[in-house]
Order: C-alpha cells, then structure tokens, then sequence
C-alpha cells in the first residue's frame, strides 16, 4: 500500500505497511482500484457528454460515492469497496456500449475483471506510485484529494435532492485528466484552480440545500451535558441522517445527540424543533474511543471520521452512507428512500443513559445569514476599533499533540481579535471561556468544514461594505488547520477566491511535492505555522 492523502500520513511522507488511521493495506489497495476504475468510467462519461448524451444523476452519484468511500476514515470495509467497483464495472459497460468514438480511451476504462483474486495485483499497478515524476504525481492527487472532498459535499447536496449538473461533469472530467500524461505541470496547475472554482459552487449547493431543508443556521446555545433517558450518537457531516433519525425516535424515550461535526445540526431551525434532540456529547472525531465507550448507547456514523473501535462498543456501532467497518452493521438507503433506524432505536431502549463527561454550553450557528444580521454591529466594532481583527481558524482536529498550537494560539490571540470556524478544528478552542466583544462572542462558529462557504461570504461581504477592491486587504487572517481531503477542497476554493497568505498547519501535506509547494508558495503565499508567539506577531504585530 501506499497512501499519503491524510495529515497523520507516516512520517508525513506515505503510510506503506499500514495506515496511521488504521487502514489494512488490502483496504487501501481496493480503494486504490476503486479510483482507478472510477477515472476510468469518468473518461468514458466524459467523452459521451461531448457526443451530447445525457448522464445519469444516478451514474453521477455512483462516482461522487465511490470518491467519498475513499476519503480518510469514512469506510475500513474491503467487501463493501469490492462491491463498489463491481458496480462501477457493471455501468461502465453499459456506457461504454452508448459512446460512438471509443478510440484512443484510458485503459482504465476497457480494464474490466469480475475475479476478484485478480483485484490486488492489478490495484498494484494503478496506485498513487504509477506516476512516477513526483511533481506531476504532487499535483494529481492534489486534484483527486480536492475531487474526493468535493464528492463529500455534493453527496450531502443529493441526498436533500439537489443537484449540479455542472459540478458533477467538472468532476469527471477531472478525475478523467489524472489519467491523461499529455498533461504537464502548467496544465494540472490550472486544473488546480479550476478545481477550487468548482469547490466553491458545490459548497454553495450544499448551502443552499441544507438551508432550503432546515433554513439559516441562528445563533443556538448547545448543551454538553446529558439527560436522564437512553441515547443515541449520530457523528458525521449527513444531516438528511440526522433528520431520519430524530423523526424516527420522537416520542421513543430515546434522545438523540451530536457528535462532533453533526454539531452543526444543532443550529438549523428544522432540526432543532425536534424535542429529542439533546445535547451535544464529547470532541473532536479522534477521542471518540474514549467518549463511544462512556456514551453508553448506539452511535450512527453517517460519514467519516471513524477510528477502529474498541470490542467493547462495536456492537453498538452502525455506519451508513459512504461509511463502513466490517463487523459494523451498515444502515442502507440510497438517495430519496428513508432509512429504517429502527435497529438502532430498540437497541438504545435497552442501554444505560450516557455518562456525563462534561457540563455547560457552546454557542454556534454563526453562518453567513446570522452573521450579516449581525452586520452592522459588526461593521461598527471594526471601525470603533473595538474589534482589531478576524482570524479564520477553520478546518480539521486531529491526534497529533501539534495542534495543541491551536489552543494556545487562541489562548494568545489579543482580545480584540474573533475567531471564525468551521469543521472539527473549533473543538481545540470552543469549550475555552474566551468572552465577546460588545455581545459578539469572539469564536464564531459556523458549522461544518464545508460551511467555511459561508466564512467565505462573509468575508466577501465586508469586502464590499468596507468598499475595497481585494480581499486581502480586509482585517482578516487565514491560519487553518487540515486533516482530511475536505479540507483540500475548501483550500483551493479559498485559493480560486484570491485569498492570499493562508497558513495551514499543523504540518504541509506530504503529497506536495518540493516543487509544488514552492508554486504554492509563490503565488498564493501559503506557509505553514510557527510557534504561537512568532505566529502572533506575524499577524499583529508585537503586542
Ligand atoms: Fe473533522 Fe473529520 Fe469535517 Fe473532516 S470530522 S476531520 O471529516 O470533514 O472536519
Ligand atoms: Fe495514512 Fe492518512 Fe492514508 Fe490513513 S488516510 S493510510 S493515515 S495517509
């Protein structure tokens, strides 16, 4: 196996034996092939939009899930991924029989076999190691990463029945070019961009489908406590799930919480009215071996991030969607069905209420709708001076005691400055007392990873109130933090916005290679993080 798509990658140069996330080398080596066959159909679909055929939505979602599956920590399961590329196998043929000019095709899209015994070798020749010059290697799986977090958001769009056409030809297309090697170092470099252009329409089509289901994220105290009845753990970014879920165990007895990034869920005015949705339970994706275990009731991973769970919870653990893990039951239900969860519902009936880890609240739903009725107190802190900066600290937590940087980084930052956040990242900072400014609480939370959409609005909006021509001249820092390839996406949307001088941290990806990241560098600014105080004074000046 080879893998290197994460932050936590060995060494951060390649996880080779097995993953830092607990990824078997046959796992990876099926997800390998399921990319392969993946660019291969995405060649084909490619060509047949050309000769002006239609594609199917359900052709486009088998290829948003099959790159979602292969994300970092959503699916373990080798059966599951062995079915994938059956599948993909079965409607490429299909389509291969509709497209007319079939000459000079990738081998990824003739190579078919139903043997399975056949699949590891074969998934030896077609991974992340078949490109052999390392910058153009750098910048394929730069796309696919971005590809692969963008399926993540346009999977969540469909599953609440919306739609881009455009984005889902873009993304075959792309995926399609990693395979084309007339493609040099200035080709794939725009095709980086671009690829940040269609980041930002298909997270502006997940905004506009969660907030048409559930409307604008409002400003919402979230309880860290527990209650008295049993529980269920919904984790994961799926909120369609959430919404299954809560309608399915009203009046059961059973209360529903949010698990890390499903916090988010808490602040749409469709999902809170349910009376059954209590709290919030626990951190970030990486503790939740820990805080599974003390849960006490079944938990519902709807996507990533999963952690190998311990024996004692993983009867209790349920994955669906682009999730698995052998030994895990599956939930099914394609787009449009409604999942049973029953399951799910009588087993908690029969746990113990979740053990109480911590108490108190947080405060979210700071998405742009809130934020811009917010505007003019806004407006007027920055003028007043009362509000000196923002700091836009979105992105992924992760194991790696590094990103303590964050906490303390926070911790430092003068008082006069607000976080904005969006995605796990908020779980180094948000639960730390670190007051408001004249009522404006001074970590801004928008929701999900993906909601760093609305980071991007709202920042494109003081643009326009304050009346400057470019972004970067707003009181305004980028100082994210990665883990995953959503986070990938979200970098080159931001990059395709023009902001400049992000840093990102805790370590540069280790699939830039040198040459790469020098483009990086000297046109985008990017740089990784110093120590706290360095950082600091980097973007205050010494206070
Ligand atoms: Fe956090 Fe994991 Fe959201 Fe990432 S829960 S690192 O998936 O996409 O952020
Ligand atoms: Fe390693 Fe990350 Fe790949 Fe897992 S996803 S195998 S930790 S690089």
């Amino acid at each position: 196996m080879f893998c290197y798509q994460c932050q936590e990658t060995a060494g951060n140069t390649g996880c080779t034996q097995v993953g830092v996330c607990g990824k078997k080398p046959e796992v990876a080596n099926m997800q390998d092939l399921l990319i392969y066959v993946s660019k291969g159909i995405s060649a084909i679909t490619t060509r047949l939009r050309a000769e002006g055929k239609e594609i199917s939505k359900e052709v486009n979602h088998l290829i948003t899930l099959n790159l979602f599956i292969t994300i970092t920590n959503a699916n373990f399961d080798n059966d599951a991924i062995i079915a994938r590329i059956k599948k993909t196998l079965d409607v490429k043929k299909e389509l291969l029989n509709e497209l007319s000019n079939k000459d000079g095709l990738p081998e990824a899209s003739l190579w078919e076999s139903y043997d399975e015994s056949e699949y590891l070798t074969k998934a030896a020749t077609v991974g992340v190691l078949a490109t052999e010059n390392e910058d153009i290697r750098s910048l394929r799986e730069l796309i696919i990463y971005g590809l692969k977090g963008l399926s993540a958001y346009s999977k969540h769009a469909n599953a609440l029945l919306q739609d881009d056409g455009e984005v889902d030809a873009f993304l075959q297309r792309a995926l399609a070019a990693t395979l084309d090697d007339k493609l040099g170092v200035d080709e794939l470099v725009a095709l980086t961009l671009e690829t940040g252009k269609y980041g930002v329409n298909g997270m502006a089509l997940l905004d506009k489908a969660n907030t048409t289901a559930y409307g604008n994220p409002e400003i919402t105290t979230v309880d860290i406590g527990v209650g008295k009845n049993p529980g269920i753990l919904v984790s994961g970014h799926d909120l369609r799930d959430l919404e299954m879920l809560l309608k399915q165990t009203q009046g059961s007895g059973v209360d529903v919480y949010t698990h890390s990034e499903m916090l988010a869920g808490q602040y749409y005015p469709e999902l809170k009215k349910y009376s059954n949705l209590k709290g919030n339970y626990g951190n970030a994706w990486w503790k939740q071996k820990e805080e599974f275990e003390s849960f006490n009731g079944p938990i519902l991973m709807t996507t990533n991030c999963i952690v190998p769970p311990k024996a004692s919870y993983i009867d209790r653990l349920y994955t669906t969607g682009s999730a698995g893990y052998p030994g895990c039951k599956h939930i099914a239900g394609d787009i449009g069905e409604e999942k049973d969860f029953s399951e799910i519902i009588e087993q908690a009936k029969k746990c113990a209420p979740p053990t109480e880890i911590e108490s108190g609240n947080i405060v979210g739903g700071f998405a742009h709708a809130q934020v811009l009725a917010l505007a003019d107190k806004v407006v007027d802190a920055v003028k007043s001076g009362a509000i000196s900066k923002f700091v836009v600290m979105a992105g992924c937590d992760g194991r790696s005691k590094a990103r303590n940087y964050y906490t303390d980084f926070a911790k430092a930052l003068p008082k006069d400055a607000i976080i904005l956040t969006a995605g796990c990242a908020k779980y180094k900072y948000n639960k730390l007392d670190l007051g408001d400014i004249g009522g404006i609480p001074r970590v801004l939370d928008a929701g999900q990873c993906n909601d760093s959409y609305s980071l991007a609005v709202i920042a494109l909006k003081l643009k326009e109130v304050f009346g400057l021509d470019d972004i970067n001249d707003l009181p305004l820092e980028f100082n994210i933090a990665w883990y995953e390839q959503k986070a990938v996406i979200v970098l080159l949307a931001l990059l395709y916005l023009g902001v400049k001088n992000i840093h990102l941290g805790p370590t540069l990806p280790g699939f830039l290679s040198p040459n790469v990241a020098k483009v990086l560098v000297d046109n985008f600014g990017i740089a990784g993080i110093g120590t706290v105080e360095d950082d600091i004074e980097l973007f205050f000046g010494k206070v």
